[in-house]
């Protein structure tokens, strides 16, 4: 398999999507033909599908919860960390994940592109998004204990901005002129924008582009190295700092 060497002169930025979190027992999205319930996530991942029936919308969530609860960080995200910890402040991770398993490894310089399953936010009022970790029962809709409006999963959902702050620390990342940049693609089918065109803004800087999924992605094509393969097997194995 290729290796990538990193030296004292390179900047790395990864960007991670579900199959990341696959050998952690985290269902994909296109695995599951992108269906939940037969109902089409980007339909139930929305401000029209939470306004239409915002409890069918916490049932998804508070599933996804039950799910993702149990799981922990597998040997991809361990090595990931192990990036991190080499590389200080020539490391970034945007994720795509909201199961909160790059935290757990130990990532702290990590923006996470379309929120966290495991935190809540109110509709209504400037109450800042909180941590929690409900399951709620069945058919209920979480009110705010401060102004009683409606809670919401602090998601971004299909159809919503993502935060501006995160798109320019990814930005300013990709465009430092003071290092070598490697850009690398894990575990994601390069569907979803704006995530899916961060290859080429890495390019447009000079980067060097790498993949690593477990099948062609739909930009395969853009990336100058494609390894193709379980994220929890190559990526340990995969970069060698010098
Ligand atoms: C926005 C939260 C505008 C939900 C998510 C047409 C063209 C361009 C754009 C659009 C368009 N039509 C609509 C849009 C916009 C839309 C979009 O991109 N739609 C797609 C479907 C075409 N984008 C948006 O709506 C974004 N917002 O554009 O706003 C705007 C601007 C200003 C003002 C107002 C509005 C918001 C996008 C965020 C949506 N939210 N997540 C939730 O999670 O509940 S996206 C959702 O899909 C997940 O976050 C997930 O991460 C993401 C992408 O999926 P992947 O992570 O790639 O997962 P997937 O299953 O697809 O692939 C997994 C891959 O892993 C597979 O390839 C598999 O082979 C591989 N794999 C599996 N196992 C392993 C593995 N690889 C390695 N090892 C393994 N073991
Ligand atoms: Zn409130």
């Amino acid at each position: 398999m290729e290796t990538l060497r990193i030296d004292g002169n390179t900047r790395l930025l990864v960007m991670t999507g579900a199959g990341v979190s696959a050998e952690s027992g985290i269902p994909t999205f296109r695995g599951s033909d992108g269906l939940w319930e037969n109902h089409p996530v980007e339909q139930v991942a929305s401000p029209e599908g939470f306004h239409a029936d915002p409890a069918l919308v916490w049932r998804f969530y508070s599933q996804r919860r039950t799910g993702a609860r149990p799981c922990v960080p597998n040997p991809g995200h361990l090595a990931i960390a192990e990036w991190e910890q080499m590389l200080g402040d020539r490391f970034l991770l945007a994720t795509q994940n909201v199961d909160g398993l790059h935290r757990l490894a130990g990532n702290q310089r990590l923006v996470e592109l379309h929120g966290n399953l495991f935190t809540t936010r109110c509709t209504r009022c400037e109450r800042p998004p909180f941590e929690d970790r409900l399951a709620y029962p069945e058919g209920t809709v979480p009110l705010c204990g401060q102004c009683g409006g409606r809670l919401r999963p602090n998601i971004v959902w299909f159809g919503e901005p993502l935060d501006s702050r995160d798109l320019l620390q990814v930005g300013d990342f990709l465009r430092r002129d003071d290092t070598r940049l490697v850009f690398m693609a894990v575990g994601t089918s390069g569907a979803v924008w704006p995530a899916a065109g961060f290859v080429d803004t890495a390019r447009k800087s000079g980067g060097e582009t790498w993949l690593v999924n477990a099948e062609p992605a739909e930009n395969t094509g853009r990336f100058h190295h494609f390894i193709q393969g379980r994220s929890g097997e190559v990526l340990p194995k995969l970069v060698t700092f010098e």
